[in-house]
């Protein structure tokens, strides 16, 4: 399977104005889809997210018995030349340089949002308007006032029968899913502790550049908006509610960094630079939540933990047992039975490839894993089938709206020394 070829080109590129692309032929659908309606996609948004996305769309109707067969219509980028080739690479029958276009295609059912959170509400409120079901990178916008209005416009939109989801797709690592199943089927009994952290490391040099990860404007905040949203939405699908107040500390270890000469996005650079620019985000956030069941929380995102890649780590602690989740293993799950005698209860490894577990009976034999990428497959797949069915998709705008106000809430209590600070009216998650 082709990889992005620079997982660090321009997102920030990705979602502007220009002129569609005509010439060139629509190639098959995703597959698997011999006799079946097509679900025909269109994305907004070309580099590692769009990558991710892609493979996810192109795989899932190829692993699992879909109602639709997904069809990769047409992917959206503004440098024409670029978009062009990463349709080639992937597979996408044909290209646009403005949303707008590629929203006003009438062969195609649902956009893909993966662009920086700028851009979010403006593509997903147009989509939604033209009759297009949405599924939208996370976090869900930048402000909670946008993630509002895309909310409301879903609801409205679910009454016409149009679909709205947010890409939080580490509830789709089947460990995950299934600590979720055991959260909700009691056996950790009251809960106690949720414990999280998502560390890596990609900012660590002071000279990486001043990419779109690094402004305000672009990115909305800085960890607490790109980990903290993962962690947020985790421990709330996990512990089966909603945070209702944190206390929160923020910092920027880093002030300013290198501008980048040309377009650059992701988590590697290559490019040159030229002069400096102030970081207007956080390097990291850390804080402590409460769950209204009595449970609490903690949590930290940083860039800045030296030697951690994409360690995203889950711990619940509940009166009859503990579970335990770390995504640089993840076709694992931790889980401690406090109920059997103590003689010979702790911790064991449950390995996560049984076809009995979630999405696992359509992949490989037991003990031949799964990876990063096969979250967006299940990703569309879930999608694929909601649309078929009908019914509202999770996580819902609803549910990134949910996220949003907490992230808010952190933003507020960490510019008040950490006073502790309500989340305002949570959604149900
Ligand atoms: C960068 O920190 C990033 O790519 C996030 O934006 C993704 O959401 C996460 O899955 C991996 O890391």
């Amino acid at each position: 399977m082709g990889q992005p070829q620079q997982p660090d080109q321009a997102e920030a590129e990705e979602a502007g104005a220009g002129e569609p692309d005509a010439g060139h032929s629509p190639v098959e659908a995703a597959g698997g889809g011999a006799g079946k309606p097509p679900l025909r996609v269109g994305m907004v948004g070309y580099s590692f997210m769009g990558a991710a996305h892609s493979q996810g769309w192109r795989t899932a109707g190829h692993v699992f018995d879909l109602p639709l067969s997904p069809v990769l219509s047409a992917v959206c980028g503004r440098d024409g030349q670029a978009v062009r080739a990463m349709a080639d690479r992937h597979g996408w029958a044909a290209t646009e340089t403005d949303w707008r276009n590629l929203i006003a295609r009438d062969d195609i059912d649902l956009v893909d949002i993966c662009t920086p959170g700028d851009s979010h509400a403006d593509i997903a409120l147009a989509a939604l308007a033209a009759g297009k079901h949405v599924l939208c990178e996370k976090p869900l916008a930048n402000t909670v006032e946008e993630a509002e209005a895309m909310a409301g416009a879903a609801e409205g939109a679910y009454k016409r029968g149009q679909l709205a989801m947010v890409g939080f797709n580490y509830r789709r690592v089947p460990a995950t899913a299934l600590a979720r199943r055991m959260v909700a089927e009691g056996r950790l009994g009251a809960l106690r502790h949720v414990r999280v952290t998502y560390l890596q490391d990609w900012l660590v040099d002071p000279e990486f550049p001043l990419t779109w990860r690094l402004r305000k404007e672009s990115a909305g905040s800085g960890a607490l908006g790109d980990l903290g949203a993962h962690i947020v939405d985790l421990a709330q699908y996990l512990a089966g509610e909603p945070v209702t107040g944190v206390s929160a500390l923020m910092e920027t270890f880093v002030r300013e960094r290198p501008l980048p000469a040309g377009a650059a996005g992701g988590l590697a650079f290559a490019g040159g630079t030229a002069g400096r620019g102030a970081v207007t985000v956080d390097d990291t956030a850390l804080f402590t939540g409460r769950f209204a069941s009595g449970a609490v929380a903690s949590f930290e995102a940083t860039r800045f933990a030296t030697g951690r890649k994409n360690a995203l780590r889950i711990e619940l602690n509940g009166e009859r047992g503990s579970l335990a989740f770390d995504l640089e293993r993840l076709n694992e799950l931790s889980y401690h039975d406090h109920t059997e005698p103590a003689a010979h209860a702790g911790f064991r490894r449950i390995l996560v490839t049984e076809p009995d577990h979630p999405y696992l009976d359509a992949w490989w034999p037991p003990g031949h894993g799964l990876g990063y990428e096969h979250t967006f497959v299940h990703q569309a797949r879930d999608l694929v089938h909601a649309v078929a069915a009908g019914t509202r998709p999770e996580p819902s705008f609803a549910d990134g709206l949910q996220v949003q106000r907490v992230l808010a809430a952190v933003e507020e209590s960490a510019a008040k020394n950490s006073v502790y600070t309500p989340t305002d009216t949570p959604t149900a998650v």
